[in-house]
Parts: structure tokens; C-alpha cells; sequence
């Protein structure tokens, strides 16, 4: 049944036919307006589109061998040379981690185009890469039709090198380019147009024909949506992968303007984190309040896009900053699991394959993933199933079948055979009648009485929730408000895979340390190595607490009593004779191993990136260095890096301080460095103290940020980085 008789009169004269844009007149009262937005539904592409869940870009081009995040047109072709382009592999990867379309930057904004597009010598064709005779979009095509998966391109319609651009002519040369691409690779299911636009190389601006564009693509690809630029997709607004809590598929039809999108989108790429403008970061698009002044409703879903890495290209100084599984799992849970489709970028590297490190993280999500939702707890343990009509629609599995509220406001009841654990809940309404849920509560029996376990606004295609695990025999969904019935599709009590906890988490000790690995599942076993292989059923089983006396790697895995595998985890631990604290704050995205990073005989290279360095914005960096009893120094070595393109300068100055007590201390000694050289090449300066020999317990060392960059520098004003690893002490 694909929806419950009952309550089809009832619903069927409350609402109106589901359609996907609907006009608003002056003489609709707000309630006219929000009757109007309940009928408001996606159309078969967008619908189609929106249960993909979780896509894929592919970030790979003139960038991925230049270094840069945005090229300006000038680079050579010459320069494209991929040792071994796999997309077999690409697409394997994807395939194990669940991805089901795959979006590839045919040209991104330095005009480069991965194919050998008859209209350009911009192109593969003038690459040493198979002598020229390559077509990465072929390959790629391919290879998605092997492993069953969609394919999308992006197609920048700003170009940095095409010669037309900024005339009408362009407008011809990217319809014909897009020709291509729409008629000689198969099926494309997304075109992705970026908003991000400047000049091209004449310094004129386009006027690009956006609805000339869409008539072809409509034409050539109709199943295709047409994404950002464009009328399907909407961008959710940031390149976080963090979507909204309260995110709506109906909206003004003003978000559809293709001027605005531009506006809002990024503008200069290399330069810090991107923010975009306000309107489009806001925390609600399609409240009441909002839809009160619109001309117009559509239905215009979001998208969350986000790389890996921290760039979109690959770059091999970001190898150590790959986000972790549980990084990656928080974004699907904010993107996915708040009304999105999650977007997430994963750039081949140099050598034309997705990086292992990457691959490795993916198959780490997918397998948390997997071992959470696969069993739907309400499903298995309810007992009120006969109670309302067509509830087992909601634990089917099936998206297309829906129990209907039958009106706006209601109380669901859910009674288990006995008392279920579960720190995960799921809804999703059936959206090929349109989004209505604006206010619920889930609420669990609990001693006695009601307790709220989430709230939630809006549910859309999916909404996803994570709380302490809760236990109880009995839940109520809630609905306070909402626009019209809602028809639910699934609703869903999960247990996430057991998860460990390390105790230290990372340290430096002097000769032995114990540590400890705690579970949060009751008969989980954990098994673990320290030889930095990959931890599996066969390895050491844990027992009590570990003991460790040399440097090494630890890592992690729990198993529950069904075999589910929770997400391993890593610890490194390193040996010193010393003991450090730090008295200033580093940067979260420069860390490395915290402050035990500062003693552990490893240091930081020339590479900003390489997870060994702590690097302070704007402030100065002071530390206190003690020893277990009176030492004679000569001589306090601070590594510093100098690395000006990444608006990283050397200190000001370093000064030592020595004390018997830890409270009294006084100067030993300090440099001034001389940091206004114009230098392009990253160097590490080890800025050394010399002191009359001194006996001493406690060290402090204070280093003073230059503040702002210099006036020579292109980021004049603007906040510079301290980067410093390793104190040494002779
Ligand atoms: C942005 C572009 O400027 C970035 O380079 C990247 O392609 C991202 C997905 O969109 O607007």
C-alpha cells in the first residue's frame, strides 16, 4: 500500500495538488501563503536526486599539479601529467563508501578542460598525458557505468583563460563545451554550476545566458538537475559541511536568482577560511516569516558541499589533515541528517588516484554508517502495531510508503516489547507530498514520566538526531506544528557501534606510562596494536590497561557482541626527559600532537601543514619547561617557521626565564630576530639563547607574534602566524 486509505478524503480536501512552484497573489493571507507552501513538491529529477543521500566531487586539474586552489588561466597544459588516472579506482573508493553520483570539475575556473573539447586548445589534448590522446571525462564515464554509479560535471562557467569571455560569443563557446559534454559521455543526472565569478582575462565581466544554458541541458539531459547556479540544487551556504536545523525545501522563489547566488559566493580562493555573505548563512530561508512576502514558492532543496582535505584540489602538504572519520561522521549527521544532500569532495592526487589516507577515512564512515542504521530498534521490538493504521509503513525500509498523519497536530505512540537502548533517532517525510513539520518533540518514558529526548523543527527528506543513549520502553513523537498532515515515511531508534575512549590520548612520558582504553558498550571486546598496523579481530585483545616504555603508535578497534565494528582510533605517545606546559593557546587547525608535541624529539619541517608544528595566530607563544631537579643550562634552542606565503613570520623576539620555585623567575637571556626580509622560500630557524651557565628547575620561554604582516607582505594588516615546534635544552 502506498498510502493508508483512511485518511486520503480528509487530506485530499485540505491540500492542494503537489506541484513544484506556485504563485502567490496580494490577496493570499498568510494562511492562504502557508496552505500554498504545503503543496509545494519536488519534480521527478529533484526527487530522484535528493534520496542519492551522500555524492561525490572530483576536484582534478591544472590545480592538482600547480599547487593552486584557483588558476588563472596562464598555466600550461604541459603541466597535466598523471602518472597512473585510475578512475576504476576512483570509483571503487566511492562505491565501498556508499557514494552513488560522482560530480567531476570538467573545467574549473582556469579553463583547463578535461576532455578534448573541439572548441579550446586549453585542454588534455595538449597534455603529455597519454600523448595527448586522453579524455578524463571518458574514462570517468565509463567506470561509472561499471560500477552502476551517476555521473555529474561541473562546468565553471567563469574562465580565466578563454579569450571570448566577457563577450557574447562566450556564451556560445560554453553552450557548445557543455554540448559536449551532455551528448558524448552517456547519462549525466547533475550539472554544477559555480557561483564563484571574477574577471576573465581581459578584465571584462559576462553576462552569461543562464536560460539558454538550462534550455539545452533540459534538452539534452533531462533527467540531469542543474545545481547551484542553477533552478534544483540549492547551495546550503557554506563550505562547512554543516547544514541548518531548520532547513525548507519550499522557498521564495527570490533564492533562485542567478545574480544573487554570485553574490553570495566565494570570491577570492588562497585567502584564510571562506565566509559568505549573511542572506545566505542564515539560520531559517522558509519560515512563515519569511514566505510572508514572497511572489512566489519553489520547491529548491539544499546542497552540502565540503572537501576531505582542506583544500578542494589535492596539495601533499594537506596528506596529514584528511578529516577523521568522526570529523566525516558529524558532517553526514549535519548535512544528510538535516534535510541536505551531502556533496563531499575527494581530490585525486598527482598521480591520478584517490589518495590512500582518504580512501581509508571514507571506509571508516561507511562502516559506522552501516553498523548504525542497520538495525532499526522501534522495528524490531514494537508492539502496538495494530493500534494505528498503516504504522508499519514507517519501519519498512521503504521511502515510498507513508503513514499519514491525517492532520497537522498529532501524538504518535510507540510501545516496545521491552525496555530498547538507543542514542540515534531518524525521521523523514514522504516529500513527494511536500515538507510539513515545523515543531516536534520526541519524548521517552523515563521513571515514571515524559522526557524530552530532541527537539526538532523541520524534518524534510531526512533528519537525524544524536543524544545520550537513552533507555526506555515506550516513545512519543510529538508534532506541535505543522502546515498540513505530515506524511512520515520512515521514523527510526538506532545504537551507534561501540566507541573507544584513550586515556592519556596522545602524551610524552618520561619511562613508562599505562593507559587506559574505555568502551561505551557493555560487552564490546577491544582489540588493539602498537606497531601502527591496522587493529582487527586477530589482534592483542585488551584487557585491564596497557603498559607502555617505549615511543610508539596505538591504535584501537571495539567489536559489539553482533560483530558491529566501531571507528579505530589513534594515539601516538612519544618519550622525554621533561615536563611542559604551555601558558598561551594554539590554534585548533595547527595542534599537532598538543603541547607534548614541544619535547618529543621530532620536529617540524619546512611544511607548514606537516602536523608537527603548533602554530598561534595573533598571539605570542609561552611555555614552562621543569625538571625533576636542579639542571645546568647553557643553552635554550626555540624551532621556529618562517613561511610568509602562509602568512607565517618569525618572532619578534624570544626570551628565556629561569626560576628554582616556578613562582619568582627572571630573564636569562633574549634575541630579537631581525624578521623583515622579503623571503618566498618556508625555512625552520632554530633561534637559540646562550646563558652563562645557570642551574635552574623551571625554564619559561616567551615568544612575541610580529602581530599583524608587514607592509610589504600582501596580506598587509592582517593577522600573522606564529608556528613553533621543539624546545631544546643543552
Ligand atoms: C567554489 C570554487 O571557487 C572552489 O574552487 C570550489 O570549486 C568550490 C566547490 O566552489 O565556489
Amino acid at each position: 500500500m502506498k498510502r493508508s486509505g483512511l485518511f486520503i478524503l480528509i487530506v485530499a480536501s485540505l491540500t492542494l495538488q503537489a506541484q513544484n512552484y506556485i504563485e502567490i497573489y496580494d490577496k493570499d493571507n498568510l494562511s492562504e501563503i502557508i496552505k500554498k507552501s504545503a503543496s509545494v513538491s519536488p519534480s521527478e529529477r529533484q526527487y530522484r536526486w535528493q534520496q542519492l543521500e551522500m555524492t561525490a566531487f572530483f576536484h582534478f586539474g591544472i590545480n592538482t599539479f600547480s599547487g593552486q586552489e584557483w588558476g588563472d588561466g596562464t598555466e600550461s597544459p604541459a603541466i597535466f601529467n598523471p602518472t597512473n588516472l585510475d578512475t576504476r579506482q576512483w570509483c571503487r573508493v566511492c562505491k565501498e563508501a556508499g557514494i552513488r553520483l560522482v560530480i567531476i570539475t570538467a573545467k574549473h575556473h582556469d579553463g583547463f578542460c578535461l576532455w578534448p573539447s573541439r572548441y579550446t586548445e586549453h585542454s588534455v589534448k595538449n597534455s603529455p598525458w597519454k600523448n595527448g590522446n586522453g579524455d578524463v571525462i571518458k574514462e570517468l564515464s565509463d567506470a561509472c557505468h561499471e560500477y552502476k554509479i551517476k555521473l555529474g560535471v561541473y562546468l565553471s562557467p567563469w574562465d580565466r583563460h578563454e579569450k571570448t569571455y566577457g563577450s557574447a560569443a562566450y556564451n556560445d563557446y560554453f553552450k557548445n563545451q557543455l554540448r559536449e559534454l551532455l551528448t558524448n559521455y552517456g547519462r549525466i543526472d547533475e550539472v554544477w554550476f559555480d557561483g564563484a565569478c571574477g574577471e576573465g582575462p581581459n578584465g571584462k565581466k559576462q553576462i552569461y545566458d543562464w536560460s539558454g544554458y538550462y534550455e539545452l541541458i533540459r534538452t539534452l539531459q533531462p533527467g540531469a538537475v542543474i545545481a547551484i547556479s542553477g533552478p534544483d540544487v540549492r547551495w546550503v551556504g557554506n563550505e562547512s559541511g554543516y547544514g541548518r536545523e531548520t532547513e525548507w525545501s519550499v522557498l521564495p522563489v527570490k533564492f533562485l536568482d542567478q545574480e544573487n547566488i554570485a553574490r553570495l559566493s566565494q570570491k577570492e580562493a588562497d585567502k584564510g577560511i571562506f565566509k559568505p555573505k549573511i542572506e545566505a548563512i542564515a539560520e531559517d530561508l522558509g519560515s512563515r516569516e519569511k514566505l510572508k512576502n514572497a511572489n512566489a514558492l519553489v520547491w529548491y532543496p539544499s546542497e552540502v558541499d565540503v572537501s576531505i582535505r582542506p583544500g578542494w584540489f589535492y596539495h601533499q602538504s594537506e596528506d596529514s589533515r584528511v578529516k577523521s572519520p568522526e570529523k566525516l561522521i558529524d558532517i553526514y549527521f549535519n548535512s544528510v541528517g538535516m534535510n541536505s544532500a551531502l556533496l563531499l569532495n575527494i581530490p585525486p592526487d598527482k598521480r591520478g588516484l584517490i589518495h590512500e589516507k582518504d580512501a581509508k577515512t571514507l571506509l571508516e564512515m561507511k562502516n559506522y554508517l552501516d553498523g548504525t542504521f542497520e538495525k532499526n530498534l522501534a522495528k524490531y521490538h514494537l508492539e502496538n502495531l495494530a493500534n494505528t493504521v498503516g504504522i508499519e509503513a514507517l519501519f519498512d525500509g521503504d521511502y515510498e510508503t507513508y503513514w499519514d498523519s491525517g492532520q497537522a497536530e498529532f501524538v504518535l505512540n510507540l510501545q516496545f516489547d521491552k525496555e530498547i537502548e538507543f542514542g540515534i533517532a531518524m525521521l523523514q517525510e514522504q516529500v513527494r507530498y511536500g515538507q510539513q513539520a515545523e515543531n516536534y518533540l520526541i519524548e521517552a518514558w523515563q521513571d515514571g514520566g515524559w522526557r524530552i529526548i530532541c527537539k526538532g523543527t523541520t524534518i524534510g527528506y531526512k533528519r537525524l538526531f544524536r543524544f545520550p543513549s537513552v533507555k526506555t520502553s515506550k516513545v512519543r513523537l510529538r508534532m506541535l506544528a505543522a502546515r498540513s498532515s505530515v506524511k512520515l515515511a520512515e521514523l527510526g531508534f538506532y545504537k551507534a557501534p561501540p566507541q573507544i575512549n584513550v586515556s592519556p590520548a596522545s602524551a610524552i612520558f618520561k619511562e613508562k606510562i599505562k593507559i587506559k582504553l574505555v568502551c561505551d558498550t557493555k560487552d564490546a571486546k577491544i582489540f588493539y596494536t602498537l606497531d601502527g598496523q591496522d587493529p582487527n579481530k586477530n589482534s592483542k585483545v585488551y584487557k585491564d590497561s596497557i603498559l607502555i616504555s617505549k615511543p610508539c603508535v596505538l591504535k584501537a578497534v571495539a567489536y559489539d557482541s553482533d560483530g558491529r565494528r566501531g571507528i579505530e582510533v589513534t594515539a601516538e605517545y612519544g618519550k622525554s626527559k621533561y615536563n611542559v606546559q604551555l601558558l598561551s593557546n594554539y590554534d585548533d587547525k595547527y595542534a599537532a600532537m598538543g603541547v607534548a608535541t614541544l619535547v618529543d624529539g621530532k620536529f617540524g619541517s619546512r611544511d607548514f601543514a606537516d602536523g608537527r608544528w603548533l602554530g598561534f595566530e595573533d598571539h605570542d607563544f609561552e611555555a614552562v619547561l621543569y625538571m625533576e631537579k636542579v639542571t645546568s643550562v647553557q643553552k635554550i634552542t626555540l624551532g621556529c617557521l618562517e613561511s610568509q606565503g602562509k602568512w607565517i613570520f618569525l618572532p619578534k623576539s624570544v626570551e628565556v626565564f629561569i626560576s628554582q620555585d616556578g613562582e619568582n623567575y627572571k630573564s636569562a637571556g633574549k634575541i630579537n630576530v631581525e624578521n623583515y626580509i622579503h623571503n618566498n622560500e618556508p625555512k625552520v630557524k632554530n633561534l637559540a639563547i646562550k646563558i652563562d651557565s645557570v642551574k635552574t628547575r623551571y625554564i619559561k620561554i616567551f615568544a612575541e607574534n610580529i602581530g599583524k604582516c608587514p607592509d610589504w607582505h600582501p596580506g598587509a594588516g592582517g593577522k600573522a602566524w606564529l608556528f613553533v615546534d621543539e624546545i631544546m635544552i643543552e
